[in-house]
């Protein structure tokens, strides 16, 4: 347990001269003391980059996968299904081993699930509670552990270096990342040495300088000046691309846009299924091949059939892959490829789908997707799931990537545009 939190934070441990500038601007020489961390990491400790295991299991079915993608696109394996709105028999009882939502319990979900309606028939209806509110609860366990720390801290206590080094920990816990963390605990150090600090007056500062960061990078997705629109979606395994595929074509069908979703993720069969189901429930078409076959032809018939067929967005699913597996990455790049053969802009995005509950992995899934994929985007979801959703704020420091939606939940209604006030204002557990 302590191991696993030391490595967080030497993950963390980047610009420690600035931590030392900043402590050094608000306290006296002599008050200076190392932090916890530094204590047991020693100064001068190097950064590291902390990889998702993987198991032996898990690589020798990629590499099989692979060999197995290789040797079916070699021999011109074809044979891409088109399935149609109306095809599509959402069965989700039998489905029941697919990873999906509570149909039931999701109000436009089971909407989807009971017609088969075309696009322009799809309603989404409004969502039972408000987005603020459903932001709120989703990132209650992030707020309610920084709250609680900020008035262990701060209640019936002075302000001094003591004060300040728990108030970075706490930070650096939430994975707010360590400059950002330096720099909250500088500004409430600032003048208000010796003196005592309402707690909810350090959330006010903690939600400020939240703000300041993802302001810049809080930008809608823009569907315009294509069409179709290409959206590639990309990210380790299990991070939340096909939920987040649905929920982005049902946000789009009910713009009254027509979706065409590509079940790029050829390697289980269990994902087209999972693409299908989602197809309808949205009122899409799904293009999609047989288990094994070659990701880049189907991504490849995917734009050519939604060009034939007028669709306004196709939304591309893919494999999850881990980023340091070189092989898998290499397929990415020729999904990219294949779709300039006929369209030279395409794909108009490619959104990395991150997971919040990885913590700092996804500094380094951001690095490497971004430099193999060129990552236009990003989409974090399981924030409810997760204490560290700062974790959002340390990837947009040091990226600056444009965050286009974030997800709080596992249905439809659960993904919303990325709002830098609600988002602060939510994690330091303050009202809109
Ligand atoms: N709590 C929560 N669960 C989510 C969210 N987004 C997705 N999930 C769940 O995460 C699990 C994995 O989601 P998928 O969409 O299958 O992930 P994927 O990236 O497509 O996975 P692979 O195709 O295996 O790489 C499912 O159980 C989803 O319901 C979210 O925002 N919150
Ligand atoms: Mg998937």
């Amino acid at each position: 347990m302590l191991f696993t939190c030391t490595l967080q934070r030497v993950a963390s441990i980047q610009g420690q001269d600035f931590r030392h500038r900043v402590r050094a601007m608000n306290e006296p020489k002599d008050t200076q003391k190392p932090g916890f961390f530094r204590r047991i990491l020693g100064k001068s400790e190097p950064a590291a980059t902390v990889s998702a295991p993987q198991t032996d299991a898990e690589s020798a079915a990629q590499a099989n996968w692979w060999a197995d993608l290789t040797s079916q696109s070699e021999a011109g394996q074809t044979g891409t299904q088109v399935l149609f709105a109306d095809e599509i028999q959402p069965d989700v009882e039998a489905k029941s081993s697919l990873v999906l939502p509570d149909v039931a319990a999701n109000p436009i979900a089971s909407q989807f699930a009971s017609q088969s309606a075309s696009p322009a028939e799809v309603a989404v209806p409004a969502p039972k509670t408000s987005w603020w509110n459903r932001l709120k609860s989703g990132l209650t366990r992030t707020s309610s552990q920084l709250g609680r720390g900020i008035s262990d801290i701060f209640t019936k206590r002075k302000l001094d270096s003591a004060t300040l080094e728990d108030l970075e920990d706490l930070l650096i816990q939430a994975d707010l990342g360590l400059p950002m963390a330096s720099r909250i605990a500088g500004v409430v150090g600032k003048g208000r040495y010796d003196k005592s600090i309402d707690p909810d007056t350090v959330k006010i500062i903690l939600s400020d300088e939240i703000e300041k960061v993802l302001m810049p990078v809080a930008h809608p997705l823009l569907l315009s000046g294509h069409k179709p629109y290409v959206i590639l979606v990309v990210g380790v395994n299990g991070s939340g691309k096909t939920t987040t595929i649905g929920k982005l074509g049902a946000t789009f069908t009910g713009q009254g846009k027509k979706i065409v979703l590509a079940a790029g993720d050829t390697f289980r069969a269990a994902a087209i299924e999972q693409l299908k189901i989602w197809g309808g429930r949205i009122g899409a078409e799904v293009i999609a091949r047989e288990q094994g076959a070659d990701a880049a032809g189907l991504a490849f018939d995917a734009l050519k059939a939604a060009k034939e067929s007028g669709a306004d967005v196709l939304l591309i699913d893919t494999a999850g892959r881990l980023q340091n597996r070189k092989e898998l990455m290499d397929e990415l790049e020729k999904i990219v490829r294949v779709l300039k053969k006929l369209d030279p802009e395409a794909p108009h995005s490619v959104l990395l789908v991150l997971d919040a509950t990885v913590g700092q992995n996804a500094l380094s899934q951001v690095e490497i997707f971004g430099k193999v994929a060129g990552v236009t985007g990003l989409v974090m979801t399981k924030l409810d799931g997760t204490a560290r959703g700062g974790i959002l704020v340390a990837i947009a420091e040091r990226f600056k990537l444009p965050v286009h939606f974030i997800g709080v939940g596992e249905t439809a209604d659960d993904l919303e545009p990325f709002k830098a006030r609600d988002f602060a204002r939510a994690i330091a557990g303050l009202e809109q």
